[in-house]
């Protein structure tokens, strides 16, 4: 408990910005290194599999920040909204047996299943929420990876001011965890556009950043070599873990 008390310090003091306020990200070598300690004994002993902690209705946050690039200005996800998303498809594909288009229609038709979780962001606030959606496992256990697919990539519709995509990425195992949602609604409503509207990832184990708003198109890969900076994640390619456990 200490050593993650320390670590969320080094986070949000080291490596200030993950969202709209924050800015640079100050180069650390020493503190990286803690990080990257950090991160192989979370690896080695909680593994992947423990549960985040779940709330009670009556905990849930009045106030939940919005942390985050603008709501996308893209002109396909400006028309989408403008239409209520009747024509968003999530597009699931890579090394999959069955690729898939799925209108918000069609994911909400799959089974539901809800959460009252925590965010916790690095930049040091947490709030606490009801999530619903359909389970990430089941949209992936619909498109049947095939053998050698080992990550999950989630693009998504918004960019930094640079023009640089905002992308995410999970292994199988986090991806196949019970509790990583695609979430659909927030405190019963819709994910509201700012929040990330029509679908946003939830994984209550890890770090804010992982959960990943606006998502158009999850790509199944070997690996995440090749894509942006190699890092699995826009905050990683410039310095964050990519295993972000609590
Ligand atoms: N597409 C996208 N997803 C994102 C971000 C972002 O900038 N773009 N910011 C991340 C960070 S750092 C946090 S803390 C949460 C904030 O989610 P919220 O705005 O719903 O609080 O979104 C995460 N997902
Ligand atoms: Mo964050």
């Amino acid at each position: 408990m200490k050593r993650k008390l320390f670590i969320a310090t080094s986070l949000s003091t080291a490596l200030a910005g993950c969202g709209a306020i924050g800015t640079k990200l100050t180069e650390n070598d020493r503190i990286h290194s803690i990080l990257d300690a950090g991160e192989k004994l979370d690896r080695a002993l909680i593994g992947t599999h423990g549960l985040a902690r779940e709330y009670s209705v009556s905990d849930i946050s009045r106030v939940f920040p919005i942390n985050s690039f603008d709501t996308p200005i893209d002109v396909t996800y400006v028309r989408l909204m403008r239409n209520a998303f009747a024509s968003y498809r999530l597009v699931v594909d890579g090394m999959v047996e069955r690729p898939l288009s799925l209108s918000l229609a069609q994911l909400n038709a799959m089974p539901q299943t809800a959460q009252i979780t925590r965010h916790d962001c690095v930049e040091g606030w947490s709030a606490i929420a009801r999530w619903s959606g359909v389970a990430l496992r089941d949209v992936i256990a619909l498109a049947r990876p095939e053998k050698g697919a080992g990550f999950i990539i989630f693009h998504t519709f918004d960019r930094d001011a640079n023009g640089v995509p905002y992308y995410e990425s999970l292994d199988l195992s986090q991806a196949l965890h019970p509790q990583t949602l695609l979430a659909l609604r927030q405190n019963g409503a819709p994910i509201p556009p700012d929040r990330g509207a029509p679908v946003r990832l939830k994984i209550p184990t890890q770090l804010g950043y992982k959960s990943a708003k606006w998502v158009r198109h999850i790509q199944v890969l070997p690996s995440l070599a090749h894509l942006f900076g190699g890092k699995g994640g826009y905050w990683e390619d410039q310095g964050y873990q990519w295993y972000a456990g609590i």
